[in-house]
């Protein structure tokens, strides 16, 4: 057996004193193997992973991404499957007195035996599965099974016959489950992605060893901050086996070595126990989001420990920041607006889907590379949107790190979902299981209930087109408040007090005029409600959540699962990539009324992203220039799940699309933005900073053309700053080159910034 010690961090002079062992993990992940149920033959399998990539990998299948396989693969949604592997435990292990396996996450309908003991039965694909297994082990060789039954066939029975139909748009099949199924609803088909509904050991298994007291969790968390002082809380929740005395220390990372900052004895007995501890750091080096200053983080250190034995030891990253989300009424209507360290901070970012339809698949490196561009193109928050999943870890340790605000949505979206007791109880446990283990991340800004369902419930006619009674209604609006005004604030509340909640996001409709002075708001006029592109300008809500224009990805991306007979618009494969039941057409509009028709498919490939660039320059330079009024913008979407058409702007294999450069430009600190009516151009900064110095602006009309504009302007403030542009010198369309040189006057800090103008 491969092994693996994940949590062994003891220092060797501790160790050489040891009575017993201290807390520790082994990883189960070798001598996996899958079969289909009732079948005999069984192939390798890889844990963590999905019976997609695990067939794949046995030849079992063709590649899903290629031309149009995913429509000859949906037969494995239908199928049971078994994973089995064998594991040794040596004597010295199994005398450890607690000994139980973790599930960190199994996709979705699980029973698990060990050596042919039922020991879990999972039903959630966002949770963590944990099961004390001593008196099931052998010395020697132990068995452990995981059967999967199809989500379909677990479901279909309810789905049938339940009183009415829930929507679930997304699932273009006669029974659709994903409304029952607590399962990444995005895998069911959605308008950027296929449907590949998967089963399998999703993330680590893990058994956990240890003796009298272990460490669960570590919460850190700011409570106040004056001028020169940080008021911190410290919760650190423990377990015990049995009555004992011990030591908790809270050690702090310094320059030089750890200090002990604390040390509280306990008395422990059997059974879970939280300890909370408040204190102050003097002159804290404060958290700030990308472009504000920097992400400082402190790191901490608890172990719990008597005389020389240590019994578990964890490190815990922490930021300390402050964040309130502001929503109030004001002489617009009602703000909607973040600060950080009790600064307003203008938020720029994106809304961020799962890497991958496979999820396995997203590698540590590929959450590096996607944070490194992001934080690249100067955005400071990503929305982690409801029909995904709750992301792994190290996304969030990245994003605090980067300086990066995550806005947190609870996984649902764009559907409505039962309520009886056992379907709330699995949702209570799902944000037990969540909340706790990402509560303690700087990055975490807010917690969103869900992804557009308010919005649908009043505006979409899912009343008339499901031909729901008022009875009906009036139930299913009830099971809505119970989950998410009732349910999940309440239990994150409980879990941690600080954190904001709003219970679904949009929640301002983009329908009249009136609604983008309040709140947040998705702004799909243009798209799916097929406005021009001008229509970004005057439709700015308080703060943009979501708006976005589709585009296609690279031709090398698109030639990793198109043949050259499949590279036209209406091939079999073109037509199976476009999800979004508006077509492709609509692209081609906005491309001739920018561009010459397109003569070719690459050139409709290449027009789709420069067109695509337009749609965000102009959105997001509005709703820039339209601060405070406006206080975030996040565009659809950041990233792909596979290759094909969609809104990103960065494609499924890394590639970035043209907009990714616009964005970068028109999200920086201080931009430019040329108003051709008025012949200004008007200054945007995002520092937070006052500004006194002189600003130095060299406009020309191509990064290498000579400088056709020229001036420096003395500034005093660090409000918008507009420029009179000379008239005969300002055509009315090209890209510029603008280089903005702030100088300020006393210590001659420098901010320079290169802005692209396309007007
Ligand atoms: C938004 C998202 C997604 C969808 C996108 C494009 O509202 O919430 O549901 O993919 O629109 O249609």
């Amino acid at each position: 057996m491969n092994r693996f010690i994940i949590s062994l961090l003891i220092a060797s002079a501790l160790l050489s004193c040891s009575r017993i062992e201290p807390a520790q993990s082994i990883l189960i992940d070798s001598n996996w193997k899958f079969s289909k149920e009732n079948d005999t033959t069984y192939y390798k399998a890889t844990v963590p992973g999905v019976i997609h990539t695990d067939l794949l990998e046995n030849n079992r299948i063709e590649d899903p991404f290629l031309e149009t396989n995913e429509l000859k693969l949906q037969w494995i949604e239908n199928e049971n499957w078994t994973y089995k592997t064998n594991f040794t435990l040596t004597n010295k292990e199994l005398n450890q007195e607690q000994i139980e396996i973790e599930f960190e996450g199994l996709d979705t309908y699980a029973t698990v035996f060990l050596n042919g003991t039922k020991i879990i039965e999972a039903s959630n694909m966002f949770r963590t599965w944990k099961a004390d297994i001593k008196k099931f082990l052998n010395e020697g060789e132990n068995i452990l099974e995981v059967n999967f039954v199809s989500p379909i066939n677990y479901n279909r029975e309810k789905v049938e016959s339940y009183p009415y139909k829930l929507p679930s748009g997304n699932e273009t099949v006669d029974v659709k489950v994903s409304a029952f199924t607590r399962k990444a609803a995005y895998q069911f088909g959605w308008d950027w992605g296929p449907r590949f509904v998967t089963s399998g050991i999703w993330k680590n298994v893990k058994i956990n060893m240890w003796n009298t007291v272990r460490i669960d969790d570590i919460f850190v968390q700011t409570d106040s901050i004056n001028n020169s002082k940080a008021f911190i809380s410290v919760q650190v929740d423990i377990e015990g086996s049995k009555t004992n005395e011990v030591n908790l220390e809270l050690k702090l990372k310094k320059e030089n070595g750890e200090e002990l900052i604390k040390l509280i004895p306990l008395v422990i007995k059997k059974g879970n126990q939280t300890i909370q501890q408040k204190l102050e750091i003097e002159n804290p080096n404060l958290w700030w989001p990308n472009g504000m200053g920097s992400p400082n983080l402190y790191e901490l250190t608890v172990e719990l420990k008597h005389d020389n034995q240590l019994f578990d030891i964890k490190r815990q990253n922490f930021g300390i920041r402050t964040i309130e989300l502001i929503q109030e009424e004001d002489k617009i209507g009602t703000s909607f607006y973040f600060k950080v360290n009790g600064k307003p901070i203008f938020m720029k970012g994106a809304n961020y889907i799962p890497q991958d339809v496979f999820l396995p698949r997203v590698t540590n490196r590929s959450y590096q590379k996607i944070i490194e561009k992001v934080v690249k193109s100067n955005m400071n928050m990503l929305r982690v949107w409801g029909g995904g999943i709750y992301e792994k870890d190290i996304f969030y340790e990245l994003c605090d790190k980067n300086g990066i605000l995550v806005w947190q949505d609870f996984m649902f979206a764009g559907s409505l979902y039962p309520s009886d007791t056992e379907f709330l109880e699995n949702i209570k446990q799902e944000v037990i299981d969540n909340v706790t283990r990402l509560r303690k991340h700087p990055s975490i800004a807010l917690w969103c209930g869900n992804n557009e369902i308010e919005v649908a419930w009043k505006n979409w006619g899912w009343q008339q087109q499901f031909g729901y009674t008022k009875k009906d209604s009036l139930e299913i609006w009830n099971s809505y408040k119970k989950i998410f005004q009732d349910l999940i604030p309440n239990t994150l509340k409980e879990l941690d007090s600080k954190a904001t909640y709003v219970h679904t996001s949009p929640l301002s409709n983009w329908g009249n005029s009136e609604n983008f002075n309040h709140n947040s708001m998705h702004y799909w006029g243009v798209w799916h409600g097929k406005e021009p592109f001008k229509n970004f300008k005057k439709n700015v809500g308080r703060f943009m959540v979501e708006y976005g224009f589709q585009s296609f990805p690279s031709m090398k991306t698109i030639q990793t699962f198109a043949s050259d007979s499949s590279l036209s618009l209406d091939s079999k494969t073109m037509v199976n990539r476009q999800k979004s039941y508006i077509g492709n057409g609509l692209i081609s509009k906005h491309i001739n009324s920018w561009f010459q028709t397109p003569d070719s498919f690459q050139d409709f490939v290449i027009k789709s992203q420069k067109t695509q660039t337009i749609a965000l320059q102009t959105a997001i330079q509005s709703h820039r220039q339209q601060s405070p009024h406006c206080m975030g913008t996040l565009f659809w979407q950041l990233n792909d799940c596979w290759p094909g058409p969609s809104w990103s702007i960065i494609d499924y294999y890394g590639r970035e699309k043209d907009a990714f450069n616009t964005v970068k430009e028109n999200f920086k600190s201080v931009i430019a933005v040329l108003n051709n009516k008025k012949n200004e151009i008007e200054i945007i900064s995002d520092l937070t900073i006052d500004f006194n110095g002189i600003i130095q602006i060299k406009l020309k009309q191509s990064p290498f053309s000579k400088i056709i504009f020229e001036k420096e302007f003395f500034i005093q403030s660090n409000s918008k700053l507009v420029i009179p542009f000379p008239k005969t010198k300002a055509p009315k369309t090209g890209a510029y080159a603008l280089n903005i040189i702030l100088k300020d006057g006393k210590n001659y800090t420098i901010y320079s910034d290169d802005v692209r103008i396309i007007n």
